[in-house]
């Protein structure tokens, strides 16, 4: 009877000695899988750093602002808004462009030569005759144009069919094509009306500041740009 009841004793025991292993493994798998889900004070520093820097641009190489690879500040095309942008010294700006009106005319060819170089110490100012390209633009220059030849000129812009008769470009090199035009009524006419013998350069005609074209030989005032620039 009493080994009966020994046995007995011992087989509860065994139970109970499993069931309390088995809960002790089931907390400590708990604790096992908080501790991989949760990162300690230091994995969460370089969370937030990495999300930081993800979230910053200028923290990504190449990015605007940051530093290329020669230590360059690299300056990304369309990331500065036009009012934090700056004109040479006598230049006007719209938008993100400058432009200069002359105080003498000249041929087209020399206008052309003025727009692109700086007379004081031949350097290159990365600019051409003006590109009227959208109404905007055109009519910010027709304005400055009637304040400014108050007598009434005809003003050379960078727009000419020399290369092909026919085939209008802008002096950037870009083709017209079926671009934003202004022209006159009956314009351009490759001088048909008589007034000369070929038409290749364009100009705002002084009686309505409408496109013509003209031959390139006469002197006449002229517009130039340039990109205005971080100062
Ligand atoms: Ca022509
Ligand atoms: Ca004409």
């Amino acid at each position: 009877m009493a080994a009966c009841v020994l046995s007995i004793v011992t087989m509860v025991t065994q139970v109970v000695v499993v069931l309390e292993v088995r809960n002790l493994r089931s907390e400590l798998e708990t604790k096992l899988r908080h501790k991989e889900a949760v990162p300690d004070g230091k994995d969460f520093d370089k969370l937030r750093g990495a999300k930081a820097a993800l979230n910053d641009p200028r923290g990504l190489p190449g990015a605007a602002g940051s530093s290329g690879r020669d230590g360059r500040d690299v300056k990304q095309p369309g990331t500065v808004s036009p009012e934090n942008l700056a004109c040479p010294s006598g230049y006007v700006k719209f938008q993100d462009t400058c432009f200069s009106f002359s105080n003498e005319r000249r041929n087209h060819a020399e206008a052309r030569c003025a727009c692109q170089t700086t007379e004081l110490n031949c350097q290159t100012t990365g600019g051409h005759l003006a590109l009227p390209k959208d109404q905007a633009t055109n009519d910010f220059l027709v304005n400055q144009i009637h304040d400014r030849y108050p007598n009434g000129d005809d003003v050379w812009f960078g727009l000419t069919d020399q290369l092909q008769e026919g085939e209008w470009a802008w002096d950037d090199g870009a083709p017209l094509g079926t671009g934003w035009t202004n022209w006159y009524t009956g314009q351009p006419d490759d001088g048909a009306d008589g007034f000369s013998s070929a038409e290749d350069c364009a100009r705002w005609r002084e009686d309505s500041y409408k496109w013509d074209d003209g031959s390139c030989f006469f002197p006449r005032h002229y517009v130039c740009e340039v990109s205005a620039a971080v100062p």
